[in-house]
């Protein structure tokens, strides 16, 4: 290591994500239309989300409320400029925007309500990053037009993108045209939930796995390329980037086998992220379809979409590594999917605890892709304890956050990797995107709610909220 001071630039980016459905609440007002997540119940580690087919009494859909985002956001952007925050991560929800997906006309109260939201952050002097799509679809697109199985949908998204673009234009400069798209993959972390959360749609609905999920994930890497290519000609001075849930994944043993194992499972999911970076669909995925059989609706006239959408900067959200073993069957994994690491940790819920493989995972998409990088999502889930009198001491968080920014530092000094920001996932405590939980908590502020819904939802400052105010204002010189 040879780290010295003022290891990192002067314009990093300190801050945290969000995403609408798992803090706005507000979910039928002024004017918004069902999201395919309102439709969403509360699971566990154990249990997968509940997923209704139309709502349903008694059942306790945690979109509905959140954390009360939408009313309380001017004290939660001041809590987030009081610590320092210069960035933060905010999504659309596209059913505020158009109601049905398909509306002939925005709904003015949706656009007003992002406007506020960004000047709030602006007045700040938080730099608003905006994902126009975090697992928020319009549960109309989902029944009118099968979701992303249909290129109608590239195109009702497309507009959605402009009449956000043109809302803030000047405003917002950094943008992202999807979360997590890359969880669609079929071989890879395609359970349940994630196709869900990314598509609207159930297993049980697709009628050829194979193509459908296909089909999804190459309409969807279709539609971010002609969405960076429309922000760009909105305005020229928009750098336009996609966020990819990222796991580096090591082989068990040093067998040649072994390691071959964990290269093809570490390159099941990056064809979007290759197609989008480097300006065309990778050949080999379209080999690979032909040989299954499988009809993913690629047109070589697409082409020139991929070479003119390419990406100004890639978006990695890390939480886990994952291990691969050539003759690996039916053994007791991780989260992810893969093999248990004997020489790791797992959080409560199961996902590995490991700061190298954020350095190993910029590295590699920074070699790979040759791209500034920005960490948009990294951070422990944990249960907190709140004292009796008021505070929360969460030394857990900080060690956590500690070890992967020093990974950032070393990726940044020793490995020369343009990485221009570390956004935590989440700033304030919100709900899980996975379990629907409040108790799996991530803020550097707590947020008063519980999973039965109770709570008088007030916030309060964490430990490390003062922990990481100091990391930002030492520009992450100081992790003690
Ligand atoms: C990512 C999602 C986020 C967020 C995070 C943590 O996959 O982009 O929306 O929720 O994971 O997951 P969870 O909330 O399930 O703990």
């Amino acid at each position: 290591m040879t780290m010295g001071r003022s290891a990192l630039p002067s314009s990093f980016l300190w801050g945290g994500s969000i995403a609408a459905h798992q803090c706005e609440g507000a979910w039928d007002e002024d004017g918004k239309g069902l999201s395919a997540m309102d439709l969403v119940g509360v699971g566990d580690a154990a249990r997968p989300r509940p997923i209704s087919r139309d709502l349903e009494d008694g059942v306790r859909y945690p979109s509905h409320t959140g954390i009360d985002f939408y009313h309380r956001y001017p004290g939660d952007v001041a809590l987030l400029a009081e610590m320092g925050a210069s960035a933060l991560r905010i999504s659309v929800d596209w059913s505020r925007i158009f109601p049905n997906g398909d509306d002939e006309r925005p709904n003015e109260a949706g656009l007003r309500h992002y406007s506020n939201l960004v000047d709030e952050l602006l007045s700040h002097g938080i730099e608003p990053i905006v994902t126009l799509y975090h697992f928020e679809i319009p549960v109309g697109v989902v029944r009118r037009y099968g979701s992303w199985l249909s290129r109608k949908t590239v195109d009702l998204y497309l507009r959605f993108v402009d009449v956000v673009a043109r809302l803030l234009r000047g405003r917002v400069h950094l943008w992202a045209t999807f979360n997590e798209m890359n969880h669609i993959d079929p071989a890879g972390e395609a359970s349940d939930t994630f196709l869900y959360m990314i598509s609207g749609l159930t297993a049980a609905e697709l009628a050829d796995p194979a193509s459908d999920l296909a089909k999804i994930g190459y309409n969807m890497t279709l539609a971010s390329a002609r969405a960076a290519r429309l922000l760009r000609e909105v305005d020229a001075a928009n750098q336009v980037g996609c966020v990819f849930g990222f796991t580096p994944v090591y082989p068990r043993t040093c067998r040649p086998e072994d390691a071959t194992a964990a290269l093809r499972h570490a390159n099941r999911d990056l064809y979007q992220a290759d197609a989008l970076c480097r300006g065309s669909f990778p050949r080999h995925r379209l080999r690979e379809y032909r040989r299954l059989g499988i009809e993913c609706g690629y047109e070589q006239a697409d082409e020139r979409d991929f070479s003119s959408g390419r990406l100004d900067w890639i978006g990695v959200n890390y939480y886990s590594s994952e291990v691969a073993a050539a003759d690996a069957t039916g053994e007791e994994g991780s989260f992810f999917g893969g093999l248990r690491n004997p020489y790791l940790r797992q959080s409560e819920w199961g996902w590995t605890i490991d700061p190298e493989g954020l350095r190993y995972l910029l590295v590699f998409v920074s070699r790979r892709y040759d791209l500034p990088v920005i960490v948009t999502e990294n951070g422990l889930g944990a249960e907190d304890v709140v004292e009796p009198d008021g505070s929360v001491r969460d030394p857990y968080r900080i060690d956590y956050l500690r070890e992967h920014i020093r990974a950032v530092k070393e990726a940044v000094v020793d490995d020369d990797v343009d990485c221009r920001g570390y956004l935590t996932w989440a700033p304030i405590d919100l709900v899980s995107a996975t379990t629907g939980e409040m108790r799996k908590r991530y803020g550097f502020i707590h947020v008063d709610k519980s999973d039965d819904g109770s709570g008088s939802l007030r916030r309060t400052r964490k430990d490390s909220f003062y922990w990481f105010k100091k990391v930002i204002q030492m520009n992450g010189d100081d992790l003690s």
